[in-house]
């Protein structure tokens, strides 16, 4: 059955993707509505050979529209999912807007499919950084279980949007040429000081909370709880940004419930993970680069080592683009399976 799709945020970063993921995957489309604010409405957009207006998002865009999916920043979804939703249609929303919310399933496929029928009319798609890391932490969970989770991570410029990377493209330039280079949109744009990100890394990914963690590493915490169905698991998490366009990488170290695992045995649970390449092999120096999984759908991990110290600790290093697995993919893969499922 084909169904009726709009895109929202459609001349974004991540709308864009989505759009080429829809087309990519031969989603079974019957009319798409392309939106946006009034800001890009009018722009000129091609989805299979064919151009399309991109159009202002009002409330009544969403008449007929049976699958929405919002990527045009929180305060847009907060005023037109609930919009879309009471004209029948069903929202995947990628902000972050209802992803804490008790009654929206956060969904990542690999991880907790089951959970898309709970929806009442909204789907949270998870941040970028939380997707990629529990897609590669599910193979491990059912397997060996999880005791603790620590994250740092080496975020790519796009994540803040494609004007955050015209920004650190033109410092490169700039601070290459020896001339005088701007700064204002990173590390975000509505706080008060701005720091360049080109030939720098920047410990700031979203506005600070009063514990001291941004919310970017709050996200990664609460979220992966809330995903994995695991709210009392330890969790912790340090973002940074550095300076290239495409795709997050992530150290991970994680505990597990057994101690006599080797690296090995962990290489070949994480290798058979759904949604997850295997590139781990130190003597060929093989493993994965936010160059090489840019453009690719899957996680993936290298970089599989024991703790020197832990039994049950091994260190992991996972990579994977971020518009697409950690925005646009997860988001169209959650609208494959509920038009698989007949769940709409
Ligand atoms: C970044 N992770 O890299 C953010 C972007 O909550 O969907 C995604 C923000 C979100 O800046």
């Amino acid at each position: 059955t084909a169904v009726n799709v709009a895109v929202v945020g459609a001349t974004g970063a991540v709308g864009q993707k989505m759009i080429e993921t829809l087309e990519n995957r031969d989603f079974p489309i019957n009319e798409l509505k392309l939106l946006s604010s009034s800001r890009s409405a009018g722009s000129k957009v091609t989805f299979k050979n064919e151009e399309y207006t991109v159009e202002e998002a009002q409330p009544e865009s969403f008449e007929n529209i049976d699958i929405a999916l919002f990527s045009a920043g929180g305060g847009v979804s907060k005023k037109l999912a609930p919009e879309a939703v009471k004209r029948g249609a069903l929202v995947i929303d990628n902000t972050s807007a209802y992803r804490m919310d008790p009654e929206v399933p956060l969904v990542v496929p690999e991880v907790n499919e089951a959970d898309i029928k709970e929806n009442k009319g909204i789907i949270a798609n998870p941040n970028c950084s939380t997707i990629q890391m529990v897609a590669a932490l599910q193979p491990i969970r059912n397997r060996y279980g999880l005791k603790r989770v620590l994250v740092s991570t080496y975020q790519a410029v796009s994540g803040a949007g494609n004007e955050a990377v015209d920004e650190m493209n033109e410092q490169s330039k700039a601070m290459l040429n020896g001339e005088e280079y701007d700064a204002s949109i990173l590390p975000v744009k509505g706080d008060k000081k701005h720091f360049p990100i080109a030939f720098n890394a920047l410990p700031q990914i979203d506005m600070f909370e009063d514990d001291g963690y941004t919310f970017e590493e709050k996200k990664m915490i609460n979220e992966t709880k809330k995903i994995m169905h695991m709210d009392t698991l330890p969790v912790s998490a340090t973002c940074v940004r550095l300076p290239f366009a495409v795709s997050h990488a992530e150290s991970v170290y994680v505990e597990i419930d057994d101690e006599t695992v080797t690296a090995q045995d962990f290489k070949e649970v994480i290798g058979a993970g759904e949604g997850v390449t295997l590139q781990d092999n130190p003597s060929e120096q093989e493993y994965p680069t936010p160059l090489s999984a840019a453009g690719k759908k899957d996680v993936f991990v290298g970089r599989i080592r024991k703790d020197p110290d832990v039994e049950n600790g091994f260190h992991l290093w996972v990579v994977s683009d971020n518009l697409l697995k950690g925005a646009a993919w997860n988001s169209v893969q959650i609208a494959e399976r509920v038009v698989a499922n007949n769940w709409l």
